[in-house]
């Protein structure tokens, strides 16, 4: 036990109090039913109880922007004090997730609240020749808000789906400002509406650009609701900041891109001042997943692309003055599948789609500490290679040196008498260094029948063959 963490310590021996409480003995008894001990919401996302006028929206997603890069989350060499002031402003979860570990899957599954193999986007991201894209049968964030009379503006990086067939005003935004594909992409133009405008692109003043037409949309709709999209194309690679900010970071160029954001979303912030509309707004910041060969994770383990959690964990910040309250601090386990519920829910919507994966955070906006879910699935391509939980997270793959090593092939090595298994702790305060399995049998099994039941769902899902691993 002189090994565990404290926190960890603290859950041993609640879950040894709760197993002798129920008449079990030992370790290997099944840990108690932590289902049972509360409500859950229905899957399909049903109204919530909230009345008041609705909110406006604006949604800021950043490009592989990592859990530490700024200022709230612990990044000292890049300044973001206007982020940090809307953090201030309202809530910061600790524990928000990505819904994949690369862009494409992460944006379907914050797009539609369904994780990204539901739509057929979960298979690495919409390339230039990609003839696939977001489906229309998908109810979008734009569509959802529609229902409801909102005027809808996306900004920035769509990579959804490749012009003019899915472009953003197929997908329930009334306009758009910006571009189809990665900035390291041969697609990537910039668009305004369906035109053409700009390839190559100036990239140095593109966050500028952004920001302009953003502040512009939420002048021209203060007085009626409204929904904006701003999806920055940094800090993805490669890296461009404007005159003004460039060079004048602690963190190289990458941090000069992240402290242009911070300025863009303090304009964006100023606006909703300005028009007398920033009470009820819902404001939420994340990025679509970690950093990729820059970037900080705050001490987490990995990056884009891994299924460690430096790859998925982010930043994700909301804030709505007449809802949430100021300076709190969650560690209530989500992901980004759980805003379109959040917003339906708001706005007293059933979501369209059958099945919604994602959870309304309405409760924990107002207070409440507990996850909405019993388990998240961390998808690589598509397979899930691991669940969390609140307290734990198991995961069943990683790359090494290009492979993808299967730990639950293990026991097929030389020397492994059983699979080799990975239960970390999801709190990631040890970075993921240690694997906890073998001192929490219960625990393991519970969390490997979990993973097994992720994969009756979503296997069938697939549209390709399984990734060929190490062992295969
Ligand atoms: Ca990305």
């Amino acid at each position: 036990m002189g090994t565990l963490p404290a926190h960890r310590v603290r859950l041993a021996e609640l879950t040894a109090a709760l197993l002798l409480a129920a008449g079990c003995a030992g370790p290997d008894a099944p840990p108690p039913d932590k289902s049972a001990a509360h409500t859950r919401q229905p899957a399909t996302g049903i109204p919530a109880d909230y009345t008041g006028p609705p909110p406006n929206i604006v949604l800021i997603l950043a490009d592989d922007l990592g859990y530490g890069d700024i200022g709230a989350y612990g990044a000292r060499r890049i300044r973001t004090p206007n982020i940090d002031r809307l953090a201030n402003s309202g809530l910061r979860f600790t524990q928000g997730y990505s819904s994949a570990n690369v862009c494409s899957p992460s944006r379907a599954g914050l797009m539609t609240g369904r994780y990204a193999i539901r739509s057929g986007l979960a298979w690495k991201v919409v390339d230039a020749e990609s003839t696939h894209g977001l489906p229309q049968a998908e109810e979008t964030l734009g569509e959802l808000v529609k229902r409801r009379g909102y005027k809808t503006l996306y900004v920035g990086k769509w990579h959804l789906g490749n012009f003019p067939e899915y472009r953003p005003q197929e997908h329930g935004f009334d306009s758009f400002f910006g571009a189809p594909a990665s900035n390291d992409m041969p697609n990537f133009a910039l668009y305004d509406g369906d035109a053409r405008v700009e390839h190559p692109v100036d990239q140095s003043t593109l966050t500028r650009r952004y920001t302009d037409r953003a502040v512009r949309f939420i002048a021209e709709n203060s007085t009626t609701p409204f929904m904006l999209f701003l999806a920055h194309t940094f800090p993805h690679i490669p890296l461009y900041a404007s005159e003004e900010f460039r060079g004048k970071s602690g963190a190289g160029l990458y941090g000069d891109t992240v402290e242009e954001l911070d300025w863009s979303t303090g304009r964006l912030l100023a606006a909703l001042e300005e028009h007398g509309v920033s009470d009820n707004t819902l404001v939420i910041f994340t990025s679509d997943n970690g950093p990729f060969f820059e970037g900080g994770t705050g001490g987490l383990r990995g990056g884009k692309g891994t299924s460690w959690d430096g790859g998925y964990r982010v930043p994700l910040i909301a804030s709505w003055p007449e809802v949430i309250a100021p300076g709190r601090t969650t560690g209530a386990v989500t992901m980004n599948i759980d805003v379109l519920p959040t917003i339906a829910g708001i706005l007293g919507l059933a979501p369209a789609a059958a099945v919604v994966d994602g959870r309304s955070l309405l409760s924990v906006f107002r207070g409440a500490d507990e996850s909405p879910h019993d388990f998240l699935y961390y998808f690589n391509n598509e397979r899930v290679i691991g669940v969390r939980s609140q307290d734990w997270k198991y995961v069943t793959h990683a790359y090494y040196l290009g492979s993808l090593g299967a730990f639950e092939k293990f026991d097929q090595l030389p020397g492994f008498a059983a699979p080799y298994e990975m239960l970390l702790d999801a709190d990631g305060i040890d970075g993921e260094a240690y694997s906890y399995a073998d001192r929490f049998p219960g625990i393991l099994k519970e969390h490997k029948e979990a993973l097994a039941s992720a994969r009756r769902q979503f296997d069938p899902l697939r549209r390709r063959d399984l990734e060929e691993t190490y062992p295969r």
